[in-house]
């Protein structure tokens, strides 16, 4: 035997326990009592999850002529030192551009770059013939999800919309769809900008809670006519919260993830003094606090299956400077990669409104679940992968950009502080991060071909 992990409680969705984990190349091999391997690790006092999977990031993604800040190197070294293991980024064509090959040209850029295991979520922004056909094509390869946007320039008519929900079904492909009514917001944009009113607190006002409510609405009734299973991204309201549930309770397949910035900051923060306010501003925005308790509530009852980040950091010294006179141009997203399990863990376990076992399930076995990489992702079992998380509960660590890995020059966490942090984490088997140092190999992580959705 490689490895074995001793002595730690291991934390799944469903159990906690004490056991030794032993290790067998990239494999979880045993799982039981005075077990003993060549190397060992000692995990007295800490809590042993499985490897995190933030199943929502935007690595070196492309918007004009500007890029967001972490490559796939510098993302998921982040992303490790956080205690996540997977990751899963976005295929986007350009326009004119198949679908398989930006699958190619996404791949490329991955491959040999990332320090974690990945897989990555299709994009449809057409439904030319050639789209719909490389769609049970990369099925059959891995990509078992599709990105289906609502607005920006990608977005897809009601017609496109049924067309696609009908493809998806028919390939066992899970629709991950980002819902808010374009028409809306550009029509809000144009009147605040007629009247002068530019600064940041302009840009939740453009995309109120109704706007991400309709889209939910409108693409969820589609989802029923197709019968086609569907997960919102990123939700962020009762309002939309309301749909999925409503969806579910017609009977439908309805899933959703939530990101840490809608469950801890909210509609204030653009309203911090100067420009600071750019710093908040990603899509669907953040909200009034009122929508906090729903969320955390719906969190912990199963109302919301996943935590992602929607990770999409720009600088704030260059990048978000675009939209100084113009909030409209200010480059939408935020960092998170690498802050979301502490947080979840802090705020979550640590004020009550999360079990541990309910924690690692939004956090790691139910994106797992969702995009088709359980149980070789997301639980602790035997055969599974040895991606393992050694957690400190007791280790406090001030969330500011400068004790981060992150390639951004802000944290919107600046002045909290997390209670419980990783220690050592491990992929497949090797010890990756130690003492948030990163130790592992960039261009070691590998790509996951992923499993259809069974409806
Ligand atoms: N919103 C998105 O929809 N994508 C990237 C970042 C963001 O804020
Ligand atoms: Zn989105
Ligand atoms: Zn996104």
């Amino acid at each position: 035997m490689d490895l074995v992990v001793k002595n730690g409680t291991i934390v799944t969705a469903s159990d906690i326990y004490q056991a030794d984990i032993v290790v067998e190349g990239e494999k979880i091999a045993l799982i039981g009592h005075g077990l003993s391997g060549r190397e060992v690790i000692d995990a007295r006092g800490h809590y042993v999850f499985p490897g995190f999977v933030d199943a929502h990031v935007h690595l070196s993604l492309p918007v004009g002529d500007i890029v967001s800040s972490d490559n796939f190197a510098t993302g998921t070294i982040a992303a490790a030192c956080g205690g996540t293991t997977t990751v899963l980024d976005f295929i986007t064509p350009e326009p004119g551009q198949s679908l398989q090959e930006a699958t190619v040209a996404r791949r490329k850029e991955a491959d040999g770059q990332v320090a974690i295991d990945y897989s990555l979520h299709l994009t449809a922004i057409d439904t030319a013939p050639e789209t719909l056909e490389a769609l049970p094509e990369l099925a059959a390869q891995g990509y078992t999800s599709l990105k289906l946007y609502t607005t920006y320039a990608m977005r897809l008519d009601d017609d496109q919309l049924l067309c696609l929900l009908a493809a998806a079904r028919k390939c066992e492909i899970l629709p991950l769809v980002h819902t808010e009514n374009h028409a809306a917001i550009e029509y809000l944009k144009a009147r605040f900008l007629a009247e002068g009113k530019t600064e940041p607190r302009y840009h939740p006002l453009s995309r109120p809670p109704v706007v991400e409510a309709e889209a939910a609405n409108r693409v969820l009734t589609l989802a029923s006519l197709t019968g086609t299973p569907i997960c919102i991204a990123h939700l962020t309201c009762r309002e939309a919260l309301a749909a999925v549930e409503g969806a579910r309770a017609r009977g439908q397949t309805a899933y959703a993830e939530v990101c840490p910035q809608h469950l801890l900051l909210s509609i204030d923060d653009y309203d911090r003094p100067g420009f600071e306010g750019a710093k908040f501003v990603l899509s669907p925005p953040l909200r009034d606090r009122s929508h906090w308790q729903p969320l955390w509530q719906a969190l912990a009852n199963g109302g919301l299956q996943a935590v992602s980040t929607d990770h999409c950091p720009w600088t704030f010294a260059e990048q978000k400077q675009r939209g100084r006179d113009d909030f409209t141009q200010i480059p939408n997203g935020a960092p998170g990669i690498e802050t979301r399990v502490p947080l979840i863990y802090s705020e979550g376990v640590g004020t009550g409104r999360l079990s541990l076992n309910r924690f690692v399930e939004v956090c790691a076995t139910g994106p797992a679940r969702l995009f088709g990489l359980c149980p070789q992702k997301g639980t602790i079992a035997v055969g599974s992968d040895a991606d393992l998380v050694l957690w400190d509960p007791n280790k406090e660590y001030q969330l500011t950009h400068e004790n981060l890995h992150m390639n951004v020059d802000y944290s919107p966490y600046e002045d909290v502080t997390a209670k419980g942090y990783p220690a050592l984490v491990l992929q497949r088997g090797k010890v990756i991060v130690k003492d948030n140092e990163f130790v592992g190999e960039v261009g070691a992580g590998q790509f996951l071909k992923r499993n259809p959705i069974h409806l």
